[in-house]
């Protein structure tokens, strides 16, 4: 959002500014495949969700994760304080999805605005995690579990194939990361999962 609104400004000028806001509510993208918690808000199965009910896609962060980008236990909500219920573990009563290890899972993106992309990864929690905690980079396997590799500008759905991985039991989380390729950010979407 911020690059976004950062060009409309000098194109527009102050006034435009509430013209920018409603903008920038189609910019950006989130995954619903597994579903996000940001979806899970914006369909209304989540409620007292805040500002995230309205854009699910502008959950909008510093790109360089996990060396870079938002802060422990702010991860979810990429580090906007005013999306700050994504990072709420909410006492596990975030809907999950169930998945079973080893099995083929089509990963899902929707964009509502197609940046060019550098890649898109994906990581899990390790067992034993607290879940009790806004998620953490300690609470996470070090290693992506998939890598996309894009270089190039996504349409509008883009499907990924990849597999769940083994080995785990019990609630996950999934942290989806979208890099955008000319801006300074990424994208940050946390997914629970059921074993
Ligand atoms: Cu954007």
């Amino acid at each position: 959002m911020r690059h976004k609104i950062g060009a409309a400004l000098v194109a527009l000028g102050v006034a435009g500014v509430s013209l920018v806001a409603t903008g920038s509510a189609s910019s950006h993208g989130y995954t619903d495949s597994p579903i996000s918690r940001q979806k899970l808000c914006a369909n209304g199965t989540v409620s007292n969700c805040g500002n995230i009910q309205w854009e699910p896609q502008s959950v909008e962060g510093p790109k360089g994760f996990p060396a870079g980008g938002p802060a422990d236990g702010r991860i979810c909500s990429g580090g906007n304080g005013q999306f700050a219920q994504l990072d709420d573990p909410r006492g596990g009563s975030w809907p999950a999805t169930r998945v079973t290890g080893g099995q083929s899972f089509t990963f899902r993106w929707q964009f509502t605005a197609r940046h060019r992309t550098t890649d898109f990864k994906y990581y899990i929690t390790k067992n034993g995690w607290n879940q009790s905690a806004p998620l953490t980079r300690a609470a996470l396997d070090p290693q992506p579990f998939l890598t996309v590799p894009y270089n190039a500008q996504p349409p509008s759905t883009l499907s990924h194939q990849g597999t769940i991985p083994s080995g785990k039991t019990g609630k996950h989380l999934i942290l989806a990361v979208w890099t955008v390729a000319d801006t300074t950010n990424a994208f940050y979407a946390c997914s629970d999962v059921q074993f």
